[in-house]
């Protein structure tokens, strides 16, 4: 294959870390923890971590608020923790990816205390500010803030600063070239150190423009409308190909992922197109904010976008092909079904797809052993900065709290940040002290010890999944192509490479569900199924949530 690249051929696994191990007892996982469990990962067959935000942080944002990038933050231990970290990950032939939040900072991070303290620190033009003489600036929707505005008023200057997220997340101001020139210098920092790439995060809403025209009113609360309208900012492109000539170009081995590639398959080309020398990965966010569960959107819409950003990728380009991550329910509670029937059978299922489908497959840490939503009953279990302050904004206005709890106990992205669940020891193994936030009961059957001894738990499907992708070119680098487009129960595609074909076919429902590929499945033999006995496949029939890979002669 003659565009062979390290990332392509990849699997990548997310650790959140403050939620994978915790190694000294205070209830939050750290990076001893994560050294610990490098075998695990490493059994796993994973080539790459991409590892959530470590650096020094007040965590309003878990992290994602960072108050020093060339620090680490204390709970999660030292710089020496992280040497050993990377040291050892190598040694094992275990990439890391580091997560870069640079489209804000901490409003603790030095340069926002400068910034703000006043108009003419050399520091001011590195954030967002409308001075109050001017009025009220023309409004700004927030992610996070429990008004749903994206200025925040401060005295000390009189002014208004700019907070796509939180408050405590002022945004960081790419037109100003010596914010630039900090950010790559931190990137270089980082990369020097012998780190294997970065995912860009929130990447795609870099670019303002600092005039702040009136924004169009469908854009309040329409994930749509506000990824096309903040993902595209007029310099975006300018300031990433600047970017890739000062750091990326430098470091040709390390991959780099920007989290969103705005509103459209021809918009994510944009991103990584090569020729363009930007990035390498696109991550785009159709498939997930596609709802709330599958059975509401369907799965013939959910085919769709796979087959529609494909359609535009297959020549040149990468995707990354996931189904959940830190910002998401778990990915059984959205896309499979996680009673106690269906769950570990719709769970392989699930990783079935990412495993086969083309592009860079990842995993959220969690996912290979099954883990499910949580579903808190109470406000007082969430830790999560937008869950809060959304139910805050709620009984301010007098809504319904019953109905937005019961909405976020399928919807939170907190059901995916529970505490790793290792075994059946008190809190899962996770800590011997309290963890930050609680974790699932089900710990005792979920767990990875259990799975361990079960040559047919989830886990050790996870690894032959893994296994199988990556002994196959064709499931790398081949062609996709859906079949059967307006079956509402089957995804089935083919894999194409240089003649072979692999044939995929995965249920979406807890009923036996028939397909019609056009053709007979007489001539096909059994790469890896969920299920432990024979398939029905010659009545054209898969079971409750099966999945086959079969080679197609
Ligand atoms: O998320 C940014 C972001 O754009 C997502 O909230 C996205 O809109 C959503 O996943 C689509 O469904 C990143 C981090 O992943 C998130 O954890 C942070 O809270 C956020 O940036 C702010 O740093």
């Amino acid at each position: 294959i003659s565009d062979a690249k390290w990332w392509k051929e990849a699997v990548i696994y997310q650790i959140y870390p403050r939620s994978f191990k915790d190694s000294d007892g205070d209830g939050i996982g750290d990076i001893k923890g994560i050294i610990s469990k490098l075998d695990y990962l490493k059994s796993l067959g994973i080539d790459a971590v991409w590892l959530s935000p470590i650096y020094d942080s007040p965590n309003d944002d878990n992290g994602y608020d960072i108050s020093n990038y060339k620090e680490i933050l204390k709970d999660f231990g030292t710089m020496a923790d992280f040497d050993l970290l990377l040291k050892e990950m190598h040694k094992r032939n275990i990439k890391l990816i580091m997560d870069m939040v640079v489209n804000h900072s901490s409003d603790e991070h030095e340069w926002f205390k400068q910034s703000k303290s006043s108009r003419d620190n050399k520091y001011r033009d590195y954030y967002y500010w409308w001075p109050a003489e001017k009025g009220t600036p023309p409004y700004r929707w927030s992610f996070f803030d429990v008004n749903s505005n994206a200025w925040k008023y401060d005295a000390t200057t009189n002014a208004y600063y700019l907070h796509y997220f939180s408050q405590k997340q002022p945004d960081l101001n790419w037109n100003n070239p010596s914010l630039r020139k900090e950010i790559y210098d931190t990137m270089t920092f980082w990369l020097n150190k012998g780190i294997d790439g970065f995912r860009m995060d929130a990447f795609q809403f870099i670019s303002k423009d600092d005039s702040f025209p009136e924004l169009p009113k469908e854009i309040v609360n329409n994930t749509f409308e506000i990824i096309k309208f903040y993902g595209n900012g007029p310099k975006l492109h300018e300031h990433i190909q600047e970017m890739n000539r000062e750091v990326l170009s430098k470091f040709p081995n390390a991959m780099s992922v920007s989290e969103g590639a705005g509103d459209s398959p021809e918009a994510a080309m944009k991103f990584v197109d090569p020729d363009r020398k930007e990035l390498n990965l696109a991550y785009h966010f159709e498939s997930v904010d596609i709802g709330n569960h599958i059975s509401e959107f369907g799965l013939i819409k959910y085919k769709d976008i796979f087959s529609r950003y494909d359609e535009v990728f297959k020549e040149k380009g990468w995707l990354s092909i996931f189904v959940s991550n830190h910002d998401q329910p778990r990915m059984v509670s959205k896309f499979g079904n996680d009673t106690p029937q269906f769950r570990a059978i719709s769970s392989k299922m699930l990783s079935t797809f990412v495993m086969t489908m083309r592009g860079t497959p990842y995993n959220f840490n969690g996912d290979e052993i099954g883990m499910v939503n949580i579903r808190f009953d109470n406000i007082e279990d969430y830790n999560d900065v937008d869950t809060r302050n959304k139910y805050e904004q709620l009984k301010n206005g007098g809504g319904d709290l019953k109905a937005f709890l019961e909405n976020k106990k399928q919807t939170s992205r907190e059901n995916g940040r529970t505490p790793f669940q290792w075994d059946a020891t008190a809190n899962g193994g996770f800590t011997s002290g309290k963890p930050w936030l609680k974790v699932n009961p089900n710990y005792a059957e979920i767990n990875a010890a259990a799975q361990e001894k079960d040559p047919n738990s989830v886990l050790n499907y996870y690894r032959k999944l893994v296994k199988t992708r990556k002994a196959s070119p064709i499931l790398k680098y081949g062609k996709f192509t859906l079949l059967d487009h307006d079956n509402p129960n089957v995804f089935a595609y083919i894999r194409e490479l240089e003649g072979k074909k692999v044939l995929i076919l995965l249920n979406f429902t807890g009923k036996e569900a028939s397909f019609d590929l056009g053709f007979s499945t007489k001539h096909t033999t059994l790469i890896l199924g969920n299920y432990p006995n024979k398939s029905l496949l010659t009545s054209n029939t898969l079971r409750p949530y099966e999945s086959l890979i079969l080679e197609l002669k």
